[in-house]
């Protein structure tokens, strides 16, 4: 059946083309303009007058709405993870995990459960850069056939404290200082830093947050963690300890510290632009979703404690067994009414999951709910379009701001008879929610287990299972964080408590700031309750047992593909288009992304009769947003070397270790930069710098991703 066109009534746009694939995404198509009340409007230029020259009148009633809603559309920003973007997908497990837990999502291969995914930077504001130095938070929400199950979880495993009384303190450390709401999304500065140096339980923390880490490339080439040891319960009743994991199928990768800082003037939504475009181009970012199984006896197996969210299970000594995917495909409609409003909460449990008693988890129990009445304003936020379960709420909650239900009936109570008992409770085999019976006797205590104590044979761990490479960018990382840190004892001290870590690392850093490791001072913990003997709140180093950790290294990661990575390719009249085409169409059948950056924007003369759209000139397109550099040869080249942006885009792709491919008259540009000063010819190859190589090669140094070694010689950023 043929559709019918439809009418845009009031469209007098005149001669604006509008795509009408767009149009018709647009909810209004076709329909006319009305109060919030349904009321057609016939006039929204005008305001109401006494004469058209005259005073506005208040009875103005479509006037009053419009801009009373307009008043009220800002709500509280997210006090943590205020900077945030989110996709929709799904979820779907390879076997059923029934042998541990009895969650149905976990238990059927064949349910494709919906979720929808935030990730987020920490210390920032809403209009904040995504390149921060952060955490990123990495929430799923998974809309299971037994209601909503929530995984907040972060992109490092562990956390800077171990109980949740100290979080309102980490997080005025961090945040821009109160008395001139400065820094922006930064942790470099006195505040973090003194709340750091007298609490060495974030010692390990630390480490992960001075990695590279902290900047990822990309929110699909970054892994995700539960954190907090979780419980898996089975049909039986039976419980093991579990840990989440997300494994990213791209790998996990960063940028480079002087490209985050470039970037994030040039492209601050980077990471938002990026998730959204790879999924508007059918690159569905994946992760797969990995659990580490602790069985119930060996809770006290491990020299740390499992309830202790300042440690990780090293993969050495309990795998990541790989038990589904999840996969993003839909970006959101509209960014308020889903990113932002929606409403994550590690207490939005699904049978067959349950908590541990780790005191971080147990504080943010009671945060979730408390922070989404204030965000959200109202008891009612569950109603919202984007947290609403897909199964039906039936229970006798009533009333309150914004209630969109609308309840029947008068009973509102239970147990009743007036309405035959119901709602009712759930048995077990129906569904039904019942904590897991943990055996607990015990004083009630203001104390921290001795078995918390051991805050830096992780932090080693960490540090010995890094790279060269990767050590030499958390060396530079804390040298720049302390840097800003303008109090003298503040960098001492955190300078000797890295001194606990590893005396290399101290060393390093202390060189970098022109200062020597000072012996740590006493008490090196000044968290201790007033009555308290400060000698015994003092950090014990147990002896590691476990060397390295492979999986600790971004160096190990996956590095076998090039799928949305984005190459700039530099053009300008004249360039080979057999050249160009050959190397465009190599490298987007691997699934690459390629944009034309040429002098000024509009069609590019190539060799032969085509023309080439420039899709940004050297003006709008920066090396820092790009994966990788190709400069095709003809007599584009000669254009090029005069463009001191051109010089510049390369020796920056070089500087921050990216690949770069010219065709034999390229190397012109390789010369008028700094490239070729740096490096000789001969070893360019293995520096990534590829001069008139076969495709095949460049589409393997772009899967390597960076090409950190020429950092070795210290390039200028
Ligand atoms: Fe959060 N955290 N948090 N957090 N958190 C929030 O809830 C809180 C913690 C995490 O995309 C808030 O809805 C406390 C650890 C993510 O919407 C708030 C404590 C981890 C997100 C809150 C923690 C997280 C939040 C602010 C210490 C990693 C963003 C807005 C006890 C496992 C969720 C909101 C989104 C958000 C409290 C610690 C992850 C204030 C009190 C540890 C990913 O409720």
């Amino acid at each position: 059946m043929a559709t019918k066109k439809k009418t845009q009534p009031g469209n007098t746009t005149g001669n604006t083309k509008v795509n009408e694939l767009e149009v018709n995404k647009e909810e209004g198509t076709g329909q006319f303009l009305t109060t919030n009340q349904g009321l057609r409007i016939n006039d929204d230029q005008n305001s109401l007058k006494a004469g058209n020259r005259g005073p506005s009148l208040l009875e103005d009633f479509i006037l009053r709405e419009k801009i009373t809603h307009f008043d009220h559309e800002r709500i509280p920003e997210r006090i943590v993870h205020a900077r945030g973007s989110a996709a929709h997908g799904f979820f779907q497990v390879y076997e059923s995990m029934s042998k541990y837990t009895s969650a149905r999502f976990l238990n059927d291969p064949s349910l494709k459960t919906p979720v929808f995914v935030r990730f987020s930077t920490v210390a920032g504001s809403r209009g904040s850069t995504d390149l921060a130095r952060d955490v990123r938070g990495f929430s799923v929400k998974f809309y299971t056939e037994e209601g909503n199950y929530d995984l907040v979880g972060n992109n490092i495993p562990v956390f800077f404290i171990q109980d949740a009384v100290k979080f309102p303190d980490l997080i005025h450390a961090v945040k821009p200082e109160p008395d001139n709401e400065m820094p922006q999304a930064a942790s470099a500065h006195n505040t973090f830093w003194d709340f750091v140096s007298v609490m060495p339980e974030s010692m390990h923390m630390i480490m992960w947050a001075m990695s590279d880490r902290a900047l990822p490339r990309s929110y699909r080439m970054m892994e995700g963690f539960g954190v907090h040891t979780f419980r898996f319960i089975n049909a039986r009743g039976e419980s093991s300890f579990v840990k989440f994991h997300w494994k990213p199928l791209l790998g996990v990768h960063s940028v480079a510290w002087d490209e985050a800082q470039k970037i994030s003037g040039k492209d601050p939504d980077f990471h938002r632009r990026d998730l959204w475009e790879a999924i508007e181009n059918g690159a569905f970012p994946e992760w797969e979703f990995g659990v580490q199984i602790i069985p119930e006896k060996d809770e006290h197996k491990y020299d740390f404690d499992l309830l202790d969210p300042t440690k990780l299970i090293p993969e050495e000594l309990v795998p990541v067994q790989r038990i589904g995917k999840l996969t993003l495909d839909r970006n959101p409609d509209n960014f308020f009414a889903e990113t932002e409003q929606v409403a994550f909460h590690p207490g939005h449990l699904v049978p067959g999951i349950d908590f541990s008693n780790d005191p971080l988890l147990q504080g943010r129990l009671f945060s979730y709910t408390d922070t989404q009445l204030s965000r959200l304003g109202s008891p009612n936020f569950h109603e919202i379009p984007i947290n609403r379960p897909i199964v039906p709420i039936h229970n006798n909650q009533r009333d309150g701001h914004m209630r969109q239900q609308i309840n029947r009936g008068k009973v509102s109570y239970g147990p009743n008879t007036m309405a035959n008992g119901c709602p009712f409770q759930a048995k077990v085999a129906e569904g039904g929610f019942v904590s897991y019976e943990e055996k607990i006797e015990a004083k009630k205590v203001r104390e921290r287990s001795k078995s918390f104590f051991d805050h830096f044979s992780q932090a080693t761990l960490f540090f010995n299972s890094q790279s060269d490479i990767e050590k030499t960018h958390l060396i530079n990382a804390l040298r720049f964080e302390l840097g800003k840190v303008e109090i003298e004892e503040i960098r001492d001290r955190v300078v000797s408590l890295l001194g606990q870590v590893d005396m290399s690392l101290a060393t390093q850093v202390a060189d970098g700031l022109g200062m020597t490791v000072k012996k740590p001072q006493q008490p090196i913990n000044r968290s201790f309750p007033a009555d308290g003997n400060p000698n015994d709140f003092q950090p014990v180093k147990k002896v590691q047992t476990l060397q390295k950790s492979a999986a600790l290294s971004m160096n190990n990661t996956i590095k076998n593909t090039i799928k949305s990575r984005c190459i700039a390719v530099l053009i300008a009249d004249g360039v080979d288009e057999e050249e160009l085409n050959k190397y465009k169409n190599a490298l987007e059948k691997q699934g690459a992304r390629i944009k034309m950056i040429a002098p000024r924007l509009g069609m590019i003369k190539g060799s032969g009769k085509g023309n080439i759209k420039a899709d940004m000139s050297l003006l709008t397109g920066s090396s820092v947003v790009f994966d990788a550099v190709l400069v095709p040869g003809g007599k584009n080249v000669n254009t090029l070397v005069s463009q001191p942006e051109a010089i510049h885009f390369i020796n920056e792709a070089y500087s921050h270790c990216k690949p770069i491919a010219v065709s034999k008259e390229g190397i012109a540009l390789l010369k008028a930069s700094y490239v070729l000063h740096h490096l000789g010819i001969d070893e360019a190859d293995q520096m990534g710098v590829l001069i008139d190589k076969p495709v095949k090669q460049f589409i393997d140094a772009i899967a390597q991703h960076r090409f950190w070694k020429r950092e070795v010689n210290k390039v200028p950023a």
